[in-house]
């Protein structure tokens, strides 16, 4: 833990000094894949999509499976997750979620959905940049079972990019899922998951 932490800052501070593509350039330049959301949203139903709760008050905070810590709305249900702060940018507020903790992770949600409802997922998608590797890959799931493999490239994908698409409920509510695929402590990252009914 102490060689990653010092890692880490060693590399969060040469990637600023370099200059990241900041959040700011989220946009529509960046949301080339998949559809981008629409200009107005509706009330999104899940809780904490940005992972801005509990704030983070170093660069990084890990939560386990096992912990006492949580993240409010979310659970680990394997491993463990990485709740970031100044690691890397947010893709959107201050926080996002790095979902290879110290192993890949696995975070899961109750979403209130209604049943047999059509909704829009969308989240943004990025890796973690202190790598290696470069190429990470990351589970959704919805309903229980696994509906997307995402894959990000850090040499391709400089920072953030929204992902969005429709899945339907089955029941009155269903858990969503991220899991990370990639071995180690460097995978996918998360931020600003939302789940909006389609009009
Ligand atoms: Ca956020």
């Amino acid at each position: 833990m102490p060689l990653r932490t010092a890692f880490i800052v060693l590399i969060g501070g040469v990637l600023g000094s370099v200059g990241l593509t900041p959040v700011g350039a989220l946009g529509s330049a960046s949301d080339t894949t998949r559809v981008a959301a629409p200009a107005t949203e509706g009330q999104s139903l899940v809780r904490n999509g940005g992972f801005e709760d509990p704030m983070v008050t170093r660069t990084w905070m890990p939560f386990f499976a096992s912990g006492e810590r949580r993240i409010p709305g979310w659970r680990v249900v394997r491993h463990s997750v990485d709740l970031v702060g100044t690691d890397w940018p947010a893709g959107r507020g201050s926080q996002s979620l790095g979902v290879n903790g110290f192993r890949r992770g696995w975070v899961s949600q109750h979403v209130p959905t209604d049943a047999d409802t059509a909704y829009r997922l969308s989240f943004l998608l990025w890796g973690d940049p202190n790598g290696p590797p470069p190429l990470s890959q990351l589970a959704v799931r919805w309903d229980r079972e696994r509906i997307r493999v995402l894959e990000v490239d850090l040499r391709t994908q400089p920072t953030w990019r929204r992902v969005s698409f429709i899945v339907r409920s089955t029941a009155a509510g269903t858990p969503l899922g991220f899991r990370g695929l990639t071995p180690g402590n460097a995978g996918p990252a998360i931020d600003a998951v939302r789940v909006v009914p389609v009009q």
